[in-house]
């Protein structure tokens, strides 16, 4: 079963939108395997969003992701890392797809509320990056045959 990594972002945190975005995920009937708030390090931003070093807007994300403690959760699911990128939607918020989280709720590129692993190997080291592995739970999901069929686990 697949895992992957859920930032809820400051500007959720302000808007009073995590219990939203936490119940999104529940509802889609993803497992919650870890979850914690943490105050990020500039050492753990530049890791974090590295592919963006050198973009001009790279100071400004990282002070964003500082401004307050953020949420981090582990959730867990068949095909789980592109089902919670959809859900996500795209980077730009005000153009993301209505019933998305960013297309819903948000009108930002840089504050859209939530970041999400953006491939299973990506999704492996960025779990690995914020959760260490007595953060990580496996327990006995009761409902998961209503939620998925024998054939699709
Ligand atoms: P993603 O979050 O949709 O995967 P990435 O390209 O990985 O998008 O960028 C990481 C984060 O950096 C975005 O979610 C957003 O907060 C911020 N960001 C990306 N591009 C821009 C930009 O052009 N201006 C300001 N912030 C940006
Ligand atoms: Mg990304």
């Amino acid at each position: 079963m697949e895992r992957t990594l859920v930032l809820i972002k400051p500007d959720a945190v302000q808007r009073d939108l995590v219990g939203e975005l936490i119940q999104r995920f529940e509802r889609k009937s993803l497992k919650l395997v870890g979850i914690k708030m943490m105050a990020l390090s500039d050492d753990l931003l530049d890791e974090h969003y590295s592919h963006l070093v050198g973009r001009d807007f790279f100071a400004e994300i990282k002070t964003f992701m500082r401004s307050t403690p953020i949420i981090a959760c582990c959730w867990e699911g068949v095909d789980c890392v592109n089902t919670v990128r959809t859900m996500c939607g795209i980077t730009k918020a005000r153009e993301a797809a209505p019933g998305s989280i960013r297309g819903d709720l948000a009108m930002s590129v840089q504050a859209n509320l939530v970041h999400a692993s953006d491939s299973l190997e990506t999704a492996e080291v960025e779990v690995a990056r914020f959760f260490n592995a007595n953060e990580l739970f496996a327990y006995e999901d009761v409902v998961n045959p209503f939620v998925y069929s024998s054939r699709e686990k």
